[in-house]
């Protein structure tokens, strides 16, 4: 029967050939793109009107980290189609320098006509400086093959450095499994936005992720279920290891979660021993918390152990995150001495303990990173304690919540969520009596009982993971939501050149071919 189909064939065949589609092809762009439309805003630019730098075959490239050089070589060759040479000694083109007093993550742009030159004190800088610079070409630079070109680069400097340390993204691979590959894609992702922490929810009632030697059926048991009876899954320490290594070439730390004494039916149904009455129950493909706990008996202690110190030898960054979430079934006191024991454990391990919230209702560590997830600007335990503190309200950050009513994927527990609703806070003052010397950072979760492709999280990280990002990084000073949405309209055509699924918010003025 498909001869039938042979003549519509041909006219699409057509159509295409004499470029006769129905959609206008999108303009060639050739003005450079100002600087008012980088995500997050930059903390100062200065445009030199009338001054452009162009990107041609001759082009050659110096960098003094070779990590961040080839990252933005590869990407550059890829789209110009052009041969981009490395220089051995910073020439006119391209140079990333380790130069200046830029802090950790800071960095300077200059674009003359004769070249762009990055400067920073450390190869964060010069990433995040990548990142700008990447930003400021043509959208057709995000493409996977040769574009046409031109390549032009606005003159002028910008100066930039982040408000806080921690800017951070979480994504739950324990609801639903998603593969290395699409772990490395988000880091991509959330890394283009100077987001440089990626929370790993590596455990929970639905599945155990990762591999642990000492209790290899966490893994091999506890890792087979998932939401739905859909597919399970989890990390080799190989596959971990890939990750971290990925998302450390992208001025990204991963922060791994053990998510504890609650959220554990996975740990529970793969070792009887860890329940109080030494019987496991089945794997859990639903989607109700609160209603497991460890055992919390001082012989849960050696799993606890066991369990971190085998995350922590494959774990570079300072974090370690222990949970602590919606323990409804733990009795209060015995919630306090274990996430007492759990965090000195972390500390032992030479690494910083971070937990949800609850865990001020036990004795804190040093240093101990407490991250706010509720949905009032009060907590008064939370005020009083001596905790650092990452915010993450469910109400503005939560990336699992709906947009509006109509979105097709998530929750409304803590309301729905459109591009100005997260962006419209301030970090800095938004915990009553947590002043902003308090808080570390960000950070946007993605909680997984309904995603479960790229492209789900794709469409529910963006726009909103961008605005986010932007309080993480950008001062306060250039906060406008106006403004921002311009900015953000301007990320639709890179976007769209990237495949990336994102939501096409009504409040965002988006260009056509976005
Ligand atoms: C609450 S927020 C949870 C998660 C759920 C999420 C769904 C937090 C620390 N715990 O277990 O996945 O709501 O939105």
């Amino acid at each position: 029967m498909i001869h039938r189909w042979l003549p519509l064939v041909s006219l699409v065949f057509l159509a295409l050939a004499t470029g006769a589609s129905a959609a206008p092809r999108p303009p060639v762009v050739s003005k450079p793109v100002p600087y008012d439309s980088v995500v997050p805003a930059v903390a100062s630019a200065v445009p030199a009107p009338g001054v452009t730098y162009e990107i041609a075959a001759a082009t050659t490239i110096y960098g003094a980290d070779a990590g961040v050089r080839d990252l933005l070589a590869r990407q550059l060759r890829r789209a110009t189609g052009f041969t981009l040479p490395v220089a051995p000694t910073p020439a006119a083109g391209i140079a990333l320098l380790l130069s200046g007093s830029f802090g950790d993550e800071g960095y300077q742009l200059d674009v003359t006509a004769g070249g762009i030159t990055i400067r920073a004190s450390a190869a964060a800088g010069l990433f995040n400086g990548v990142q700008t610079l990447r930003q400021l070409l043509p959208p057709s630079i995000e493409a996977s093959g040769r574009q046409p070109g031109p390549w032009p680069v606005q003159g002028g400097r910008i100066t930039d450095h982040p408000r806080f340390a921690y800017r951070g993204a979480m994504l739950d691979v324990a609801r639903h499994f998603f593969p290395v590959a699409v772990v490395e894609r988000y880091i991509d992702e959330i890394s283009s936005y100077k987001i440089n922490h990626l929370h790993l929810h590596l455990s929970d009632d639905q599945g155990w992720r990762i591999a642990v030697e000492s209790w290899p059926r966490l893994a091999t048991f506890g890792g087979r279920s998932a939401v739905d009876g859909d597919p399970g899954g989890y990390y080799t320490k190989a596959d971990y290891q890939a990750v971290v290594a990925y998302a450390v070439a992208r001025n990204v730390t991963v922060v791994p979660e053990i998510d504890m004494p609650g959220h554990v039916t996975a740990a529970l149904a793969a070792y009887p021993e860890l329940t109080c009455d030494g019987r496991s129950p089945p794997l859990y493909t639903g989607t109700e918390v609160g209603f497991s706990s460890l055992c919390t008996r001082a012989s849960t202690e050696t799993f606890v152990r066991d369990v971190l110190t085998e995350l922590a030898a494959l774990t570079p960054g300072p974090y370690l995150h222990i949970g602590g979430d919606e323990t409804e079934s733990t009795k209060p006191a015995d919630y306090a001495a274990f996430m007492d024991r759990a965090q000195r454990i972390v500390a032992d391990l030479g690494k910083t303990p971070m937990a949800w919230h609850e865990v001020v209702n036990a004795p804190l560590q040093p240093g101990a990173v407490a991250q706010y997830w509720g949905t009032t600007r009060e907590h008064p335990a939370l005020a009083a304690s001596t905790a650092k503190v990452i915010l993450s309200p469910a109400g503005r950050a939560y990336l699992d919540m709906k947009y509006d009513s109509g979105t097709g994927l998530g929750a409304t527990w803590a309301g729905t969520i459109e591009a100005d609703a997260a962006y419209d806070w301030n970090p800095g003052r938004y915990l009553d009596g947590v002043d902003e010397s308090r808080v570390l950072g960000v950070e946007a979760p993605l909680w997984t009982e309904t995603i479960t492709t790229i492209g789900d999280i794709e469409h529910m990280a963006f726009p909103r993971l961008p605005a986010i990002a932007e309080l993480g990084w950008s001062p306060w000073s250039t906060h406008d939501w106006p403004a921002f949405s311009r900015r953000l309209a301007a990320q639709g055509p890179r976007w769209h050149t990237l495949g990336l699924d994102y939501h096409q918010s009504p409040q965002v003025p988006w260009p056509p071919g976005s």
